[in-house]
């Protein structure tokens, strides 16, 4: 198959964007950030504090540095920057229990054990990625911010996960308007300690490799409503398991009463549903489980039009491009 390099199409050839065939190739991400990296904007809490400003820039410098295969530098958090995650962490875990779904409350009590989970230190994204690749393979890498849609989701296909490394602002302990540390390592770490939502997530990822514009935007939102504001099915209960739910103490109650509207998680709607990004969902839709959000996503990536396939191969940590379907 003719990828075309840097998403210039040849003469009278359909072009397909860059995507990355080996794990170093995510090495190219690390100062491609979006708004709020190294610049926050306007109306974040911490945008008027320059000591805090200036803090986030000394931790995104690891970001900025790191590649592949090295392990990722220790931080040494200061103690408004533990008090803050403390009180982020005494909020939530007190709430999983009846609002977690119980592959999240599974691997939590191993996070306590094996990465220093705890409300008197920050984890160290080192320790929690080594324990990651023991259960399903995921990495974590450091990232300065968000970055783009693409690039995000294609590190998925890696099992790679971006992590920022950074605590929100002390002002405002439960609110972020951005992913921070806390948010990654309560909302979405435990969920990638399990084998089901690994495969699930990995999945996504791969059918985002070369995606067309359009397909990749579909591919985002059916990420949004699953990784980070998904619900599933457990017996009479619908438990969370996204990752923007788990880590934000007020959408987490919200989400679980009758006042959203709930449906089904079906790909080919899910992919077209329109939501907002700074307020509650009025829509969560529901999973019947991992392995059965997980075929579904395959067969809706089965359908996208990609003159290609991929698999991964995870002996060489690369992608295989396979002519035709
Ligand atoms: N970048 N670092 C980072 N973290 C995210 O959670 C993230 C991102 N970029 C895009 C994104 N999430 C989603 O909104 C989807 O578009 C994939
Ligand atoms: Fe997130």
């Amino acid at each position: 198959v003719r990828v075309i390099g840097s998403g210039t199409a040849g003469q009278g050839e359909t072009s397909v964007p860059w995507f990355p065939r080996k794990l170093s190739d995510l090495d190219s991400f690390a100062e491609k950030v979006l708004e709020m990296g190294e610049d926050l904007s306007a109306d974040h809490p911490g945008a008027q504090d320059p000591v805090y400003r200036k803090r986030r820039t000394e931790i995104v410098q690891i970001a900025k540095t790191y590649r592949t295969g090295q392990p990722i530098p220790h931080v040494e958090y200061t103690q408004q920057e533990v008090e803050t995650w403390g009180a982020v962490f005494r909020k939530l875990t007190a709430m999983f229990p009846d609002h977690a779904c119980r592959e999240h409350q599974h691997v939590f009590p191993l996070l306590v054990q094996n990465c220093g989970y705890n409300d008197k230190q920050v984890p160290q994204l080192e320790q929690v990625s080594n324990f990651l690749k023991d259960c399903t393979g995921f990495t974590l890498r450091p990232v300065m911010g968000l970055l783009t849609s693409r690039d995000f989701l294609n590190g998925l296909a890696f099992r790679v996960f971006h992590s920022t490394q950074y605590v929100r602002h002390h002002s405002h302990p439960l609110y972020t308007p951005e992913p921070d540390v806390c948010h990654e390592l309560l909302g979405h770490v435990p969920l990638f300690a399990n084998p089901d939502f690994a495969a699930f997530s990995q999945e996504i990822g791969l059918a985002s490799l070369g995606a067309t514009d359009a397909d990749l935007e579909k591919l985002a939102t059916i990420y949004w409503f699953t990784v980070e504001f998904g619900v599933c099915r457990e017996g009479e209960h619908v438990r969370a398991y996204g990752a923007g739910l788990l880590s934000s103490f007020g959408e987490l109650e919200y989400a679980l009463t009758d006042k959203p509207e709930r449906r089904p998680f079906d790909p080919s709607v899910t992919a077209v549903q329109k939501y907002p990004i700074t307020q509650y969902q009025p829509v969560y839709f529901v999973a019947e489980s991992f392995k059965d959000a997980q075929e579904k996503v395959r067969a809706f990536a089965n359908q996208m039009e990609r003159p290609f396939t991929v698999k991964y191969d995870p002996f060489t940590q690369s992608i295989e491009v396979l002519d035709s379907k």
